[in-house]
């Protein structure tokens, strides 16, 4: 029998130390969008499979075609897979390559946000309505008019409002706009200048387009100036997400190739936010995103690895762990395999 790599030993010994378990074991899940509606906690995961395409710099690899919602009655509960929620054939305008989503509910009715390839092979963000946390969700027939790149976030303000947050560089495709419009010969900034922010935009009352022209964030360090291109240990990548905790604004994201899920805060939805530390050491798996979501009083960080698929890079699985907010409002570093 061959004796183990030394790199399948470290793996095992990783997995056995991980500080929490996937929430579902029976498919592959990833890019956890954690929300509490009704009481009940629901994650609107991408769904991962092997699509069978060779790995690149783009992500190629992640081939996902669908969405299930998943479930629990409370933080500690078995997570429930609800099934089929939408397919990329049931979506007029899209190809390929359903990525990370996410989903609000206003007014009785809930909407999934979500990205994918369209015909042209460029990323735009769709929305499918349901009448249910779980679906089905029936997808309007175009994307939503002026959007561009992955990973939409959507988040309520207590005043109502909701803002779509966007982007995400290299197979994101953030990198080839400037000003929302495209062109294949804008590529990212220089080492030394700032680095392509997020965006974001407000939604129409219908929640199906953006009613405002989308704005770029900005991202500044703790001297006020935006973080640089070269700066790859704390500059925007990809996986926005924003919470609100005493009355702060916290954006969080992915810095990408050095696989921190880091935050900044701010004192408006539109930024600027001032990078503040790491939420989240980087994980088993190339990719790392996640959401923060309050659930009875505690805050919990949901995020993903590749621990159950022995550290395929798109074979994850969602997981959850309790955050803790200090006094000063700082958000303590996870290890997701102990110290
Ligand atoms: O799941 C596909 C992509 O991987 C997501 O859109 C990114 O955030 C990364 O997690």
């Amino acid at each position: 029998m061959p004796e183990k790599s030394i790199e399948q030993i470290d793996l095992n010994q990783l997995i056995e130390k991980a500080i929490s378990k996937p929430l579902v074991s029976h498919i592959y899940t990833a890019d956890p969008s954690a929300h509490v509606f009704n009481d009940k906690i629901y994650i609107y995961p991408s769904h991962d499979i092997d699509a069978g395409i060779p790995f690149n710099d783009n992500g190629d690899h992640f081939g996902m075609e669908d969405y299930h919602v998943i479930s629990m009655d409370s933080i500690e509960s078995e997570a429930v897979d609800n099934g089929l929620a939408l397919h990329v054939n049931d979506v007029p305008w899209a190809k390929k390559q359903m990525w990370a989503p996410d989903a609000a509910h206003k007014d009785g009715k809930y909407y999934l946000f979500f990205p994918a390839k369209n015909k042209e092979d460029i990323f735009q963000i769709g929305v499918a309505v349901g009448h249910s946390p779980i679906g089905p969700f029936i997808p309007q027939p175009k994307p939503i008019n002026g959007s561009y790149s992955i990973d939409p976030a959507i988040f309520e303000d207590e005043d109502g409002s909701y803002y779509l947050y966007f982007g995400g560089i290299w197979g994101g495709q953030l990198q080839n706009y400037r000003d929302n419009i495209y062109s294949c010969n804008n590529d990212l900034p220089k080492k030394e200048e700032p680095a392509l922010g997020p965006i974001v935009a407000k939604m129409t009352d219908d929640m199906l387009e953006f009613c405002e022209t989308p704005k770029e964030i900005l991202i500044l360090d703790e001297s006020g100036s935006p973080l640089l291109e070269g700066d790859n240990d704390r500059r925007f990548f990809e996986a926005s997400w924003v919470h609100k905790y005493n009355n702060k604004y916290y954006f969080s994201y992915s810095t990408g190739d050095t696989h921190f899920i880091c935050y900044a805060i701010g004192d408006s939805p539109y930024g600027p936010f001032t990078y503040k530390g790491r939420i989240l050491e980087p994980v088993i798996g190339w990719t790392s995103h996640h959401s923060i979501c309050q659930v009875e009083g505690k805050w919990y960080l949901f995020y993903h690895d590749s621990s159950l698929s022995n550290g395929v890079t798109h074979l994850r699985s969602i997981k959850v762990n309790e955050i803790i907010h200090d006094e000063n409002g700082l958000i303590q570093t996870l290890s997701p395999y102990g110290k």
